[in-house]
């Protein structure tokens, strides 16, 4: 079997996304997620320009030969842009190998590690007594994680919070500008978990993202401050370029710490992981390498007590939620994955078998990932220009989204 063909469709079902679909000589197709918010069109030029003319005529059997062709071969290593067209042909392939052996790719990854996946979604609100609205929402569904974020008094437009019923925070072409206030953020997030633990009780397991705003010392008295709440992770207290940052935090404070949804390679957490840092890994099959990568990153993390918790927001597709539900369902140390639903315009688009029951995600059955797309139905929504924001402090000072 040889790949005869391979095309990028880029879309834009209420939010853009990339797609690759590889097709063979016998007819057999895979897809693959390559969005990357904000920067769509620079994977889409990488694959149509660069990698596609090289799968031609390959054969699609050899998964982790094409990874190291791509990898090594573009001599430029890792990046964002790179490692998410990477991660595009790496999940087709995976997707192609399980439709040829006619078993869902969790059962080539080695089957079956736990019944379903535990998912939290993303409770918010403009005040507490919204944001108790919103989790008892989540409460009522099933879910027994919830992420919480609700907006400090007189801070508005910050990262987390939204009315609208899909959540997304890339909109205009040129970046919104947002302001970001430290002193009133830290004064005030203790409240909020303290109103939600009063109101849920203990068990209900919490998360709560930081969205990189703090520097080492002011997560360090974060974390010890929410110490009394018990979450299950503080997310992103400070950006991650400086793995050793994290050193300072982990003196300071037990909460739990998850890192690594910009991350695109092991090397992007080696220190993090090998030191035990972190708690939680949050790489995705996107944007950081495939299947064939992350289930590497994911191996690494095992033999430091460090568990998984992959991103999962409205801007990785059902291509790539269904490539992370077969993941975690056969790694040994799956701990959480995030999970926001899509529009109905996105599920359109992308049909797929992966079902929500109780609070697990359940991947479909089906040989494969069990998700495609549905081209007619992509081309009804053709690509609009939007990035994420930026934020700056009070005074102008240009600060981290
Ligand atoms: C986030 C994301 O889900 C999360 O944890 O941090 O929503 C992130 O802001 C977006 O994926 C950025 O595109
Ligand atoms: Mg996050």
């Amino acid at each position: 079997m040889r790949i005869a063909s391979a095309r990028v469709v880029v879309c834009s079902p209420g939010r853009n996304f990339v797609t690759l679909k590889i097709e063979t000589d016998e007819g057999v197709t895979g897809v693959g997620d390559a969005t990357l918010n904000g920067r769509e069109m620079a994977v889409a030029a990488y694959l149509t320009e660069h990698v596609i003319p090289a799968l031609i005529g390959r054969d699609p059997a050899r998964i982790e030969d094409t990874w190291q062709y791509l990898y090594r071969g573009a001599y430029w290593r890792r990046g964002p842009v790179t490692m998410s067209a990477i991660a595009a042909v790496d999940t087709a392939l995976w997707d192609i190998k399980g439709k040829v052996a006619g078993l869902p790719v969790y059962q080539l990854l080695g089957g079956r590690s736990r019944e379903g996946v535990t998912v939290y979604g993303h409770a918010n609100g403009t005040s507490v007594p919204s944001l108790l609205e919103s989790v008892a929402r989540f409460v009522e569904q099933g879910y027994r994680a919830v992420r919480i974020q609700a907006s400090p008094p007189g801070m508005t437009d910050i990262y987390g919070i939204s009315t609208a019923p899909i959540y997304e925070p890339a909109s205009s072409a040129i970046p919104s500008e947002t302001i970001w206030s430290t002193p009133a953020y830290l004064d005030f997030i203790p409240s909020i978990f303290a109103a939600v633990r009063a109101e849920f009780g203990p068990s209900l397991r919490l998360t709560h993202d930081v969205h990189h705003r703090l520097t080492p010392i002011e997560a360090a008295r974060l974390g010890r401050a929410l110490e009394p709440y018990a979450l299950t992770w503080l997310e992103d207290p400070v950006p991650a370029e400086s793995q050793e940052a994290y050193r300072l935090i982990r003196q300071h404070t037990t909460t739990p710490l998850a890192v690594g949804e910009v991350f695109n390679s092991i090397w992007d957490a080696s220190t993090l992981i090998s030191e035990q840092l972190i708690d939680y890994i949050r790489a995705t099959v996107v944007h950081a390498g495939g299947i064939t990568h992350l289930r590497r990153v994911f191996d690494l993390a095992a033999l430091h007590h460090v568990r998984t918790g992959s991103h999962g927001a409205t801007d990785l597709s059902p291509v790539c939620m269904s490539a992370a539900l077969h993941l975690d369902l056969a790694i040994p140390n799956f701990g959480l994955q995030e999970y926001m639903p899509h529009s109905a315009e996105t599920d359109a688009v992308f049909p797929h078998g992966y079902r929500f029951e109780a609070g697990y995600l359940h991947p479909s059955e089906e040989p494969g990932l069990g998700v495609d797309i549905d081209e007619a139905e992509a081309a009804r929504y053709p690509y609009r220009a939007a990035s994420l924001p930026v934020a700056r402090l009070e005074d102008g000072t240009m600060h981290n989204w």
